[in-house]
């Protein structure tokens, strides 16, 4: 079998689920290339070996210029903090490397801007990773989408609800910091959102909307402090909040569809609650990340006796990634979104073609962010750049 050399940047959340994601991805779906995890990377050595070892790599780097610089590696992986990104997806682009980009693509429009033109001139593949696309029951309402089951897409309605940063004592972390993150709740969540919406739906061509920050400021973290769950102890030195906790904003679809999102992670209670709800002339779709192996469906030519909304468990053999993993009724778990996509990602490499989300989506995303930014000044309704 055809192997891929693979390097990794960041071995903390996004680094320990793509490393997860490599070791099973040929165990499970017959990949051709198979990769070959050849090092993780991380500027702390010690934790990066421990990672390496833990995480089932050949070895480690603490500098990506060298990971990129070796021969034995064809793609990079970029799982690290949004800031990161620009720099590091360039350096591999010219490299001539493949590249899988953790979302949001980038922290700013013009960094995602100069992103998409490198990985148009580079001719190699470069996919975003908006791991929910790979739930097979939001693939399963893209199917039913698109093959007309719903009508006339009229309404997406969507929120992502965490709460994660509830406790004001919780530490300025980098999400926290506009200059590290680009932007809060807005870039982190509601671009997942907004990322299903463009897959489900199609184009964005205005949005209105606005951004809050309730806990202005928070306990600076102490270098090898507690990190989550810092307490404030008196005398704690307090750091700014530059970024938004929560986002709301409408949205108007090219198609004619209205939409609306709201993404907080001040929602206390709900610890990472990611659904939609579509609307269309011949049905609705409803979806919860919360119970990620249904989908709820609703038809308006069904029998009037026995109308209502229906669930579907998508966890069998003609459903999307179905017949890969186990029999029907036996649920999958997030860490599967991410098999599905870089088996899809591979399947790419071997003909050359980038899988969606592209660079040009992770564009597109980030242009209709920057909008929603400039109307939460301008507090008008506010067109996306096109690619
Ligand atoms: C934090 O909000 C986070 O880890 C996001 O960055 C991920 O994209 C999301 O899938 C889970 O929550």
């Amino acid at each position: 079998m055809a192997e891929i050399g693979v390097g990794l940047v960041g071995y903390k959340f996004m680094g320990r689920a793509h490393s997860n994601a490599y070791r099973q991805v040929a165990r499970f779906f017959d990949v051709d290339p198979a990769p070959r995890m050849r090092a993780i990377c991380g500027r702390d050595e010690a934790a990066v070996k421990d990672a390496a070892a833990s995480l089932g790599w050949e070895g480690y780097e603490t500098d990506y210029a060298a990971l990129i610089a070796r021969d034995d590696i064809e793609l990079i992986d970029v799982s690290t903090p949004g800031f990161t990104h620009k720099e590091i997806v360039l350096a591999a682009l010219a490299a001539g490397k493949h590249v899988l980009c953790e979302k949001p693509l980038a922290n700013t429009l013009d960094e995602a801007r100069e992103m998409l033109d490198a990985a148009r001139k580079a001719g190699t593949v470069a996919m975003v990773n908006f791991n929910y696309r790979r739930v097979p029951a939001v693939q399963l309402a893209k199917r039913l989408i698109d093959d007309g089951r719903l009508g006339e897409i009229r309404h997406y309605r969507a929120v992502y609800l965490q709460d994660w940063v509830l406790d004001p004592s919780f530490p300025l972390v980098w999400r926290l910091r506009k200059e590290l993150a680009g932007s809060g709740a807005l870039g982190d969540i509601g671009a997942h959102i907004l990322d299903l919406a463009h897959f489900l739906v199609g184009p964005v061509t205005e949005v209105v909307g606005t951004l809050d920050t309730f806990i202005k400021e928070r306990p600076v973290e102490v270098s090898g402090g507690g990190g989550a769950g810092l307490q404030a102890e008196r005398g704690q030195q307090m750091g700014e909040v530059t970024v938004d906790d929560a986002t709301n904003f409408l949205a108007r679809f090219e198609n004619g569809a209205t939409g609306t999102f709201a993404a907080t992670r001040l929602a206390a209670g709900r610890r990472n609650r990611n659904s939609f709800e579509i609307n269309g002339s011949k049905g609705s779709v409803v979806f919860d990340l919360e119970r990620l192996n249904e989908l709820q469906a609703f038809f308006v030519d069904d029998d009037a006796d026995v109308q209502g909304y229906r669930t579907i468990n998508v966890t069998g053999p003609s459903h999307p990634y179905g017949g890969h993993w186990w029999p029907a009724g036996h649920i999958l778990g997030y860490e599967h979104t991410f098999v599905h996509a870089i088996k899809d990602l591979l399947e790419g490499i071997k003909t050359g073609t980038a899988p969606a989300p592209t660079f040009k989506d992770g564009f597109r995303c980030q242009a209709v962010l920057d909008a929603v930014e400039r109307s939460a000044t301008s507090r008008t309704w506010e067109r996306p750049e096109q690619a």
